[in-house]
């Protein structure tokens, strides 16, 4: 229990901490200070050069009495310029003022998106992980060079999915190091893992300095997420892999044949913004083809895209040919808590798999219920236990509405020791590891959870039985409670359901759209596996009792999170850019929107988990497609240019457009945020469609990648009421004629107010170049 005091304290003092962030003007913090592109024309200026400019630049600003302070604590040289050092407020505002300076703003503090982040700060990551096998077309391309960029917690190199026997040579345009660290040497890299990085992370308010210190100095994985993440990008085959037996098959990442970079910027608290920007520089540098960043800043704390140090960093990385891959976040299933929405990003919902883990429920009344969830439980069929709900056996003094969601002092540990505990989930703040810990702590030996938005993510409760149900189901066992003097029951073993239908479904944690930021983009862009994934693990226990008696801890692990989403999409795109060398981040990017798929498995369109079909601000375009991703027919390009005029009509002053990019870029004159939806983006977003006014006319350039010579045609769905026309409705391609430019016109007058979605998708027999639109009508 003392600990569990101890966490609750902490997270007391975490939000007084957050409270006082804007205390004193003259206590330097850490900064950083953005300026731009690192040099005019792309050309690459030696490191030591703007290191001594930047200094100068600090010693402009701060008084010489505290010129220990004249120090840059992270330089960015590479693919852009800037660095990050201890500012005071005065001194941070006097900077973003100067000539060439971006941005000034605190250094922010990202979070990891592997579970909803109070799981998260729980500070052991509470879900385990499982696999996905995209498809077996998939493995006969075999990779050719390309390289991820992994920007997670670091990695576990001993792991079975990073070995390199069959691998290839390093490719020789890789210019990244293997940083050695003390439980980290050189030769634990090799041709599988190439590169490794780590940089050290800084004490942060509520942090733990002695796991800081432990963790100082090596690429090493003390978390887990980094290693999951990679080995779903990039893991070789490894047969025979299961978590403690569940989930067995042969694990894979997405693209086996590719290299992995790994940069450990994140620690169990979060990650630094700084040193998120440091690793992009260095990755882009070290010659990565894609980076994966499974990384957010929360969706309550979103800053402007120039304020962002994922927005910033991958800007200039896409203009260097680096594609960036994000998680959306896990803030959902509220509307506008989607993160990492800049266009130039690809933004990654999640969903599950076929595939669930079920415990089941047997009751005394004899009825069962099928509960998901991970646990090793030692219970059986044949012997029944008292089953009481948490709201019947308060503790003293405790509201009844604390001990029915089983609140941490709520419960009368006389009266559920040696039980099973129904706990409800009104409350989402309280996670359900905390519930679990709570009712393990009373002695009860199992715990039912009534939850109905986390009932499909399976939580990894170790070996204590443990199953989560609906709120249906979960009404019924009330009844049951209340029906009888003596209630019982017993919880079962997981068994692994496959072909679990439907699939995929958005999960109820993913987050949404539209973006807070402008809703002329349309985001999430995709949505990939993230539901009960079986990866790479640190095999180490976090946790007493997560380990199965007799077992050694697992080198896989089953984790959810739109973290697990986004590198199924990293290792898509690492695939796609290893057969089309010459295709830029824009491409392999609409190449992926275009051919996703929105049917699931029953052939019915795609659904959210409560049942409704699932709309683009939940999905994006729908689920991933790598294989057919190879031949999208057309695609979307986009530039550097049309990045600047998106920044021109979010709002941004030619100086700052111009400074981060070291130009003569005009903005537009006519710069409007209505103009955003007129980017050639693989989808449509329009802000606002008044019914009064005239139609609206979208235009999008698509680009000739299949055959020559292709005829295409559109088809239009749209919702009841919205005019959607289409100009050409018939694109004709030839040898002279690689792109085309066609207008899509929107009329509201006879529209529902709201958010109307539709598609339109452009067919030639081969292909199905599938674009949707969302559209709100005033
Ligand atoms: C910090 O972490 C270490 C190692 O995980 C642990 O032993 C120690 O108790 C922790 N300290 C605090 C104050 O939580
Ligand atoms: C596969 O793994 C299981 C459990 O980890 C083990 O018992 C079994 O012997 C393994 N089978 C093979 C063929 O390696
Ligand atoms: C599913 O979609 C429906 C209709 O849009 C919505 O009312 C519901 O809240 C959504 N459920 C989840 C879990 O997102
Ligand atoms: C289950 O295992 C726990 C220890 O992990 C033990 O205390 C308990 O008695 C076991 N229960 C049954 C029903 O075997
Ligand atoms: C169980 O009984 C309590 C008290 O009599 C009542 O408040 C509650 O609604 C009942 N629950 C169900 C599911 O019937
Ligand atoms: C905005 O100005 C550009 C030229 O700078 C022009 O091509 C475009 O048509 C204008 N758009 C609108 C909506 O007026
Ligand atoms: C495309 O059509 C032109 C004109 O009909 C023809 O000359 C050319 O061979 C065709 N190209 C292919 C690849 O079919
Ligand atoms: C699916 C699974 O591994 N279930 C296990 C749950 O725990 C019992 C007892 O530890 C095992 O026998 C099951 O195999």
């Amino acid at each position: 229990m003392e600990w569990l005091h101890q966490f609750l304290n902490f997270l007391f003092l975490a939000s007084l901490l957050i409270s006082t962030t804007a205390i004193s003007d003259q206590t330097p913090k850490h900064y950083v200070v953005y300026m731009g592109n690192s040099s005019p024309n792309n050309k690459r200026v030696q490191g030591q050069i703007s290191e001594s400019d930047h200094l100068q630049l600090l010693s402009s600003i701060i008084p010489s009495e505290e010129s220990e302070r004249i120090a840059l604590i992270h330089h960015f040289s590479h693919a852009f310029s800037g660095f990050s050092a201890m500012l005071t407020e005065s001194e941070a505002s006097a900077l973003s003022g100067h000539n060439g300076v971006v941005s000034v703003f605190p250094d922010p503090m990202l979070e990891l998106h592997t579970t909803r982040s109070w799981d998260f700060l729980e500070s052991d990551l509470g879900l385990k992980a499982p696999h996905y096998v995209t498809s077996k077309t998939l493995i006969q391309h075999s990779s050719i060079d390309s390289i991820i960029g992994v920007i997670d917690t670091g990695i576990w190199p001993e792991s079975p999915s990073f070995r390199d026997e069959g691998i290839g040579e390093i490719p020789s345009r890789w210019k990244g190091v293997c940083m050695e660290g003390h439980d980290f040497k050189k030769s634990n890299c090799n041709r599988k893992l190439i590169g490794a990085r780590f940089y050290n992370i800084e004490a942060t308010p509520g942090s733990n300095q002695t796991q800081i210190e432990a963790s100082k100095g090596s690429p090493r994985d003390s978390v887990g997420h980094g290693t999951h993440t990679a080995s779903i990008a990039a893991g070789v085959y490894v047969k025979n892999a299961s978590y403690y037996g569940l989930a067995l098959g042969t694990a894979r990442g997405g693209s086996p044949s590719t290299r992995i970079a790994a940069y450990r910027t994140c620690s169990e608290e979060g990650c630094s913004g700084a040193i998120i920007l440091k690793a992009i520089d260095d990755a882009v540098k070290d010659g990565v083809d894609v980076i994966s960043i499974s990384i957010g800043l929360s969706s309550l704390f979103q800053s402007d895209f120039l304020s962002d140090p994922i927005a910033i960093g991958a800007f200039h990385a896409e203009q260097m040919g680096v594609m960036v891959v994000c998680s959306a976040g896990n803030d959902g299933p509220d509307p506008f808590t989607v993160v990492n929405t800049a266009p130039w990003i690809f933004t990654i919902a999640a969903s599950n798999i076929d595939r669930n883990f079920q415990s089941t429920i047997v009751l005394g009344n004899g009825k069962y219920f099928q509960g998901t969830g991970i646990n090793f439980s030692n219970l059986t069929h044949s012997k029944m236990h008292n089953l009481v709900f948490g709201e019947q056996v308060a503790a003293k003094f405790s509201p009844a509405s604390e001990a029915r969601n089983c609140y941490p002092g709520s419960l009368d540990y006389n009266k559920i020791a040696g039980n099973i505990v129904v706990c409800a989930n009104d409350d989402p703040t309280v996670a359900r590891r905390i519930k679990k810990l709570v009712v393990q702590d009373g002695r009860a030996i199992g715990l039912i959870l009534i939850d109905e938005d986390n009932k499909d993510v399976p939580f990894d409760a170790g070996v204590f039985p443990f199953t989560e149900v609906g709120n249906l189901e979960g009404h019924q066992i009330l009844q049951y409670i209340n029906s009888t003097k003596n209630p019982t029951a017993t919880i079962l073993p997981t068994t692994e359901v496959v072909r679990y239908k439907p699939s995929p479904i958005v999960a109820s944690f993913s987050s949404r759209g539209p973006s807070s930021l402008t809703e002329n983009i349309l985001k999430p862009d995709v949505m990939a596996p993230g539901i009960g994934i079986l990866a790479a693990m640190i095999p180490k226990s976090t946790d007493p009792g997560s380990v199965p008696i007799g077992n050694n801890p697992s080198l896989f692990g089953i984790k959810s999170g739109t973290s697990m989403a986004c590198p199924h999409v990293t290792g898509a795109a690492a695939f796609i850019k290893s057969v089309h060398q010459n295709w830029s981040p824009s491409m392999i990017k609409s190449a992926l929107m275009t051919t996703a798929t929105n049917y699931n498995n029953l052939r019915k369109p795609l659904t959210n988990s409560s049942n409704y079909i699932a709309d683009p601000h939940e999905i994006g375009v729908g689920e991933i497609n790598p294989v057919k991703a190879l031949y999208p027919g057309l695609v979307f390009e986009t530039n550097i240019e049309d990045y600047l005029r998106f920044l021109c009509y979010f709002g941004y002053s030619q100086k700052k457009v111009r400074s981060m990019f070291k130009t003569n870029f005009d903005c537009p004159k006519n710069s409007s945020e209505d103009l955003i939806s007129n980017i050639n983006y693989p989808s449509i977003s329009i802000s606002t469609l008044k019914r009064q006014q005239k139609p609206k006319v979208i235009t999008r350039t698509v680009t000739n990648v299949g055959s020559p010579n292709a005829t295409y045609t559109a088809k239009v769905r749209s919702s009841e009421g919205l005019v959607v026309k289409v100009i050409p409705n018939k694109l004709v391609f030839s040898e002279g004629v690689q792109r085309i430019t066609y207008k899509v016109s929107f009329y509201g007058k006879e529209a529902n107010g709201g958010y109307n979605f539709g598609s339109l998708t452009w067919l030639d027999g081969h292909h199905y170049v599938h674009t949707v639109f969302a559209v709100k009508v005033e």
